[in-house]
């Protein structure tokens, strides 16, 4: 296709008609969960998925969930709290270690974001060795904006996507908390001695970049670089390219507008020492999971792709960028799907839904040539 034509059609919609063409289909692997907010893949096929109330079930696609895995930390189930993320180590078939983040309950009613290590039994009915690798501070009285996406690096490390609270917004802006930022530390919770603020007075070391207000997607690309998208308020949903030390803005910037109108700050959309988005979503499309999809299993239309899940709309957002990572093709994909909780690509290479509402993970059907 014309290049210059491209910017053109997606801006038309016609993208989508043009691939709609494949039109895919989904399949439920997994039903009957209340309130799945993750998905991830242990060996033999199996699926790992947490709920929100405090459980994390295995199940076999086409069969039920498993009663809950015993040793799951207590969580604080309020609002958007609860036992959010999960995933197995890349090593997994030998350690059986798995990471997952929740809302940790602190003292008078306050709470945080925490990430914890263990390890699987044998018989994937309890989890041992459980220990809090990290803990969000300072601890707030909030029912919202937990974030709590995690992406194992190739070299080892974690990052995890820490939101604002809600409350907290101010926060984001400043080295002294963990409150909207993203951290990076080791898989025992140590701090990596080349985390950009470590030399840093007054800033926290784990920071690895500031100025988030709530990531529900966080994902490492095929060339190892970290991609993060975040709720913006009523209006200004972002996909970020994440770089150490760098400043994304919020609250001093952003494209959205305060609940029911009205500017936010002084009503700024740029600002200089302060990254802008690679995409913007106007309205909100209420984003959560994220990946960018590594296997051809779709086709190259889709390969190398970002898919989204849209909790507004109950979609999928698919996003491709050129190769000045400007958006390139954009289209919306399963409009019936309900609330899209979670995005992952299997160790099949397939792609796999977490539909909230629905309590249900399915898989999105390859297409027969
Ligand atoms: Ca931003």
């Amino acid at each position: 296709m014309n290049k210059r034509l491209l910017p053109l059609l997606v801006a038309l919609g016609c993208t989508a008609a043009q691939s709609q063409a494949q039109s895919p289909q989904l399949e439920t692997v997994v039903d009957a969960l209340k309130t799945p907010w993750a998905v991830a893949f242990l060996p033999g096929g199996l699926l790992l998925v947490t709920e929100r109330e405090g459980q994390m079930r295995t199940a076999q696609p086409g069969g039920k969930p498993s009663a809950p895995i015993q040793g799951v930390p207590a969580v604080d189930a309020v609002g958007q709290g609860g036992l959010l993320d999960v995933i197995t180590d890349s090593d997994f078939a030998r350690n059986r270690t798995l990471y997952f983040c929740y809302a940790e309950p602190g003292e008078n009613k306050t709470n945080g974001t925490a990430l914890a290590r263990a390890k699987l039994s044998a018989d994937n009915k309890r989890l041992t060795d459980v220990k809090v690798i990290f803990s969000q501070q300072p601890k707030m009285e909030s029912r919202l904006h937990f974030g709590c996406r995690i992406a194992e690096t190739p070299d080892g490390k974690l990052f995890l996507s820490l939101g604002d609270r809600y409350k907290g917004m101010d926060k984001a802006q400043t080295l002294d908390s963990h409150v909207g930022k993203i951290v990076r530390v080791g898989k025992d919770g140590s701090v990596p001695a080349d985390n950009p603020y470590v030399k840093t007075a007054g800033a926290l070391p784990e920071i690895w970049s500031y100025g988030h207000r709530n990531s529900q997607g966080l994902t490492l690309d095929a060339q190892g670089k970290l991609w993060q998208h975040e709720h913006g308020p009523q209006g200004g949903d972002e996909l970020n390219l994440i770089a150490p030390k760098f400043n994304y803005g919020w609250p001093v910037i952003t494209y959205g507008e305060n609940y029911g109108g009205g500017r936010i700050g002084e009503g700024l959309a740029a600002k200089t020492g302060m990254e802008q988005p690679v995409v913007k979503w106007v309205p909100s499309i209420a984003p959560a999971g994220l990946v960018r999809l590594k296997s051809a299993k779709y086709g190259p239309a889709w390969q190398n792709s970002f898919f989204i899940g849209s909790l507004k709309f109950g979609h999928v957002e698919r996003v491709k960028l050129d190769a000045d990572n400007r958006p390139a093709e954009q289209e919306k994909l399963f409009p019936d799907a309900g609330r899209v909780r979670d995005v992952r690509e299997g160790p099949d290479g397939l792609l796999y839904l977490v539909l909230e509402g629905h309590g249900r993970v399915v898989r999105v059907k390859p297409t027969t040539p």
